[in-house]
């Protein structure tokens, strides 16, 4: 059969479980729901040259690409970065954080639960997959 070249490259990781696997590592309390706290620590470690934090979170997006683990490519780890710079500075920070965060808590309840986090990841970070 010549299907047999469809399988020559890696199958991307299934998106459902990519966004399960990203909830889970952002739960670090794994009490199901994502706080402002878990987003901060889990995007923290990406800023590799303030690991002390003793700067303010700047994410660049050299750092963010080697930070973000999910089995995408370099054009969508672009993408990701470009969609979660919300003032569109070329670094994350605090302030793109919580532009996330509240884009995400569509019942403003301060935490994000499993349908929040699938329903953003879907519409505005995997929107282009
Ligand atoms: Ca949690
Ligand atoms: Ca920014
Ligand atoms: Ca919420």
């Amino acid at each position: 059969t010549t299907c047999i070249n469809h399988h020559a490259h890696p199958l991307p990781l299934n998106l459902e479980v990519k966004i399960g696997q990203i909830f889970h590592d952002m739960d670090t309390d794994k009490n199901f729901f994502i706080s402002t706290t878990e987003i901060s620590l889990f995007f923290g470690v990406y800023d590799l040259d303030n690991l002390d934090g003793s700067k303010a979170v700047s994410i660049d997006l050299n750092e963010f690409k080697q930070g973000w683990d999910y089995g995408d490519s370099d054009a969508q780890k672009e993408h990701i970065f470009q969609q979660m710079d919300s003032n569109k500075n070329g670094a994350l920070t605090e302030i793109d954080l919580i532009t996330v965060f509240a884009t995400a808590d569509k019942n403003t309840n301060g935490v994000l639960d499993f349908g929040e986090f699938d329903s953003y990841m879907r519409t505005v970070i995997y929107n282009n997959v």
